[in-house]
């Protein structure tokens, strides 16, 4: 928080926007009628999850990179369950809470997975290399897409690092479209996005001590069409000052000016595989829906 604040412009990393609160927004966000990206993607995999798990190597355990409440993975457990007699699953999140609810709802209804949670950033990944292969790892609900270009490069390859060969990675990307679609789903008329956004300020002020007026920030969303992103910024309406006194700090704000908190990056069908190829793994197969709106794409460590 100190180093994003301290900066010019203002930037914080989208990850402190999961406290127990902001993944609950999340989860609403994955409901709203103009938030495609999460129904498109469940219906790729529920379309073609029998593919998927035929692509797999035998009796794989399944470890996921920001697996939040693991709705969308039910679907592909499901499935997985019809080729082999149990799953040791390892999800990975920042949200406890998330996390916990996860457990509880895979257990409820599928008692053949053994849920192995674990909390933290994609920072340590040297869980994923402690777990039994072959291995399969999910990192679905294209939260890649927050990343920049190098950074997800990186982050893919240290993936790769710690599988062995054949291992296989399952990788969800939401695809450029239709300006007015993304506009849509980043500002939704029900205002939850902005409240999502708004809940950091919230979240610095209960946990740093923080003196924000969150009705004092507005949520401004817009596709960036040259970075291909959407940018998430939170805008102060006023002149202003603001004390965080966890971190001995008071910030000064001009009007209008912004603190950005989200970059979700757009990709096409080729750029994905690219970056699968840079990131460490050949590709085996590309799913995407009818509208060419979302993409998944199975990859096999090189
Ligand atoms: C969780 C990163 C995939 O980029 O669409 C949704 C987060 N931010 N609405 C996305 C988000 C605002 C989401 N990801």
């Amino acid at each position: 928080m100190l180093e994003g604040l301290s900066r010019t412009p203002k930037t914080l990393p989208p990850k402190l926007l999961y406290d127990a609160q902001g993944s609950a927004l999340f989860e609403q966000i994955t409901r709203l009628p103009e938030y495609y990206p999460t129904r498109t993607e469940a219906a790729i995999l529920t379309a073609h999850a029998e593919e998927i798990c035929s692509r797999l190597g035998p009796d794989v355990s399944v470890s996921e990179l920001g697996a939040g409440t693991a709705t969308k993975t039910r679907i592909l457990l499901r499935s997985l369950l019809q080729h082999q007699p149990h799953v040791d699953y390892f999800p990975l999140d920042v949200s406890d809470a998330a996390l916990q609810s996860a457990k509880g709802e895979l257990e409820r209804e599928l008692m053949a997975v053994n849920v192995h949670p674990h909390i933290g950033d994609f920072e340590d990944l040297t869980f994923i290399e402690r777990h039994p292969p072959p291995r399969l790892v999910l990192y679905i609900g294209s939260s890649i897409g927050n990343l920049e270009q190098s950074e997800a490069i990186s982050l893919l390859r240290n993936v790769a690092r710690q599988l062995s060969n054949g291992d296989q990675l399952l990788l969800g990307v939401d695809l450029v479209k239709d300006s007015n679609v993304l506009q849509a789903a980043y500002n939704d008329s029900a205002g939850i996005t902005a409240s999502f956004n708004k809940n950091l300020l919230v979240r610095i002020n209960r946990e740093l001590g923080g003196h924000f007026e969150p009705d004092t920030f507005s949520h401004v969303s817009f596709w960036n069409e040259t970075a291909s992103r959407m940018e998430l910024h939170l805008e102060s309406t006023c002149r202003q000052s603001v004390r965080v006194d966890a971190l001995d700090m008071t910030l000064r704000f001009c009007r209008r000016e912004r603190i950005h908190t989200e970059n979700s990056y757009k990709y096409t069908v080729e750029c994905l595989e690219d970056l699968l190829k840079c990131g460490g793994f050949n590709v085996e197969h590309t799913w995407t829906d009818s509208h060419g709106w979302f993409a998944v794409s199975l990859g096999v460590v090189i």
